[in-house]
């Protein structure tokens, strides 16, 4: 019998593994496989269901989307870990779980490169017009009406918006391309040869690309407001790899259809999956699906890291890469 009133971060037995959202189908067999796993979201009526397994459960597998809200935490007296799939994981609250001793992990590094690559291409996509010049192509608009010339990217000032591991890669990625490179950050990172402005808005006024790498949450939401956007110009552009609580949304559509920034590269979004039509509608604006870190390696790595933090909790108690 599961031990009710073990303390929490205390794996008595083997105890229920609480998987709260979908995940790739390979991790979901491997949870299947090595714990008794209980599927959340499969439950027919997750709410009164789970009470059935709620005294069992030791750890909870999500993802940064999904998180592990605090009534749900609360409802599970043993539960000792939840294990985020992805880098990000402002949709749990870690003061509340830490309050009720639950650690929390995440997937850094791992998917490090493959964003900062999405964040590159995207950016070139935008400045130099791949997506619209390939939807010129395939709209047969080719030899009726000349392509607009781009921007060129080579050589440009690249501001970095958030400095911790993919904003470096981003960084060090643009080295290549020979661009002046700025950030800001709270407090200005040592050991980087990047010039540190202190604000957003000075940022954005000093740099030809305003890339967004800083952590979501409710401490960076809105950051890129209607002001930056003022900042970042009518040459400027916009990239976000990071989260669309970061930008103002609706400042970022007044300011693309106006024309007051010159375009922007977005693979997050306020409310996902739904984008604003003023955005589709634009060929200013390069428009991708969350992607930066869907690739074949990238996500295996995350879900390998998500096991190994899982095992770690199962056996031992700690987990392997707890959040900071
Ligand atoms: C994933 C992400 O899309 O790591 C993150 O924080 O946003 C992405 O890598 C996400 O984990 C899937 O929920």
């Amino acid at each position: 019998m599961p031990n009710s009133t073990a303390a929490p971060g205390t794996p008595t037995g083997p105890g229920t593994v609480l998987q709260v959202s979908p995940l790739l189908p390979d991790l979901e067999k491997a949870l299947a496989e090595r714990y008794r796993t209980v599927r959340l979201h499969e439950l027919p009526d997750p709410d009164t269901d789970l009470r059935e397994y709620a005294d069992d459960v030791v750890a909870a597998v999500t993802s940064a989307r999904y998180g592990v809200g605090n009534s749900l935490m609360d409802a599970l007296p043993r539960l000792g870990a939840i294990i985020h799939f992805g880098v990000g994981y402002e949709t749990t609250d870690v003061a509340h779980a830490r309050a009720r001793g639950v650690d929390v992990s995440n997937t850094p590094d791992v998917l490090t490169d493959c964003v900062a690559d999405l964040a590159v291409g995207a950016l070139i996509d935008v400045m130099r017009g791949l997506s619209a010049g390939d939807r010129y192509v395939r709209g047969g608009r080719w030899g009726s009406a000349p392509f607009p010339l781009a921007s060129r990217v080579s050589g440009k000032r690249i501001g970095i918006l958030g400095l911790g591991r993919i904003g470096r890669a981003v960084a060090r990625r643009f080295e290549g391309f020979g661009a002046n490179i700025a950030y800001c950050s709270r407090v200005p990172v040592a050991d980087v040869p990047y010039r540190h402005l202190p604000t957003a808005r000075e940022l954005a006024a000093e740099c030809d690309a305003l890339v967004v790498t800083v952590a979501g949450g409710a401490a960076t939401r809105g950051l890129v407001s209607a002001e930056v956007l003022e900042a970042l110009g009518p040459q400027g552009y916009l990239v976000n790899v990071a989260r669309g609580s970061v930008v103002d949304e609706p400042a970022l559509v007044a300011a693309v259809q106006e024309e007051r920034i010159a375009g922007a590269a977005l693979d997050v979004f306020a409310d996902e999956p739904n984008v604003p039509r003023e955005l589709r509608d634009s060929d200013r604006v390069v428009l991708l699906p969350h992607i930066a870190s869907a690739t074949h390696e990238t996500r295996r790595a995350m879900g390998d890291l998500v096991l190994d933090n899982l095992q770690r909790f199962m056996t031992e108690g700690t987990l392997l890469t707890p959040v900071p």
